[in-house]
């Protein structure tokens, strides 16, 4: 665990921005997980108290039915076209490149706003009109929880449950390595603002749907480990994820499957919920940079928690991941 390394004071120009707009998209990244819905939802119940109108950029079907609880808590009714079209600020929050935008037709779709780009991916392209970056953070969540508080508005027991939930799942319960004594003492507070964590974790973790669970079987079967133990990876392809009644949607966190085996260095999961795009997880352990590998692959995200996309079948990629995986783990300190 690192110790608080992270400035606690929010950009003057993310402050003066919000207060400065009338209408504000919220944005975040395609395939939202929990820390993008608790983002969004913990902002669009904040903004209305300073008078402002949240318009939350949410297309049909990209809310996963695991996290949907999270959007009818803070009751987001998704914006159309139009609405985010009038937008004179767009806070795009959690998302590494303006092209992986959850909005339909990208930010072109915003002609009108300027960018406040808040996000703790260290890959973080800074195409934000104002950028607030902290690799070190433990989620977009808890940057939002120093916002909302230094705009001066409540953080209702409503918008506590939605940033522990964020921050809870960025974190696997506070369990990884993003975890610093700041988002433990945040947690502490949201806790006191009435957070609901105990619902909200039993949703996050214990509530999976069979087709999801059936999904996880496949990734434990598929699992593979190298012979010195420090490497692992598992696959699911497009009619392994059909067949257990899933879709892209659901692909969220399953690499943790294959991160369990003791010893591992680094974990890969390779789903292909879309034919001929391969998508992959990486994931470090103990120091070890997933990142540095994903980049090798044109992908990108935090140092331990990285992800790419290439277009092939599952063989074709794993044909040339896991050998550079296999070199990567050998060069690592014993
Ligand atoms: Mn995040």
């Amino acid at each position: 665990m690192s110790s608080t390394a992270v400035q606690d004071t929010v950009p003057t120009e993310v402050c003066d921005a919000t207060r400065a707009a009338n209408k504000i998209a919220l944005i975040a990244h395609v395939t939202p997980d929990a820390d993008c819905f608790g983002a969004i939802g913990a902002m669009y119940l904040a903004l209305p108290e300073l008078g402002k109108y949240p318009f939350a950029s949410l297309p049909e079907g990209t809310v996963a039915r695991r996290l949907a609880f999270l959007v009818e808590l803070a009751g987001v009714r998704p914006a159309s076209r139009q609405e985010l079209a009038a937008c004179d600020l767009a806070i795009v929050m959690d998302t590494a490149k303006d092209r992986r935008v959850n909005v339909d037709g990208k930010l072109e779709a915003l002609p009108n706003a300027k960018i406040v780009n808040i996000d703790h991916h260290a890959t973080n392209t800074r195409f934000g009109t104002w950028n607030w970056i902290e690799g070190d953070a433990s989620s977009t969540a808890e940057l939002v929880y120093l916002l909302i508080k230094s705009l001066g508005c409540q953080i209702t027991p409503t918008i506590a449950t939605l940033i522990y939930a964020g921050m809870h799942s960025d974190t696997q319960g506070f369990s990884l390595s993003n975890t610093t004594t700041r988002s433990l003492q945040i947690a502490g507070e949201l806790a006191q603002a009435g957070a609901d964590i105990i619902d909200t974790c039993e949703k996050l973790n214990r509530s999976r749907s069979r087709s999801e669970f059936e999904l996880l079987k496949v990734i434990y079967t598929n699992t593979q480990v190298s012979d010195d133990g420090r490497l692992a990876w598992s696959t699911a392809d497009c009619d392994e994820i059909a067949a257990a009644g899933c879709h892209a949607n659901d692909i969220d966190d399953q690499v943790e499957v294959v991160r369990s085996i003791e010893g591992v260095k680094l974990a890969i999961l390779f789903t292909e919920a879309n034919q001929g795009k391969i998508r992959m997880n990486f994931r470090g352990e103990r120091g070890v940079s997933a990142l540095a590998l994903a980049k090798e692959f044109g992908g990108g995200g935090h140092y331990a928690s990285a992800g790419a996309i290439l277009p092939g079948s599952i063989e074709e990629i794993t044909d040339r991941v896991i050998p550079a995986a296999r070199e990567f783990v050998k060069k690592l300190p014993a």
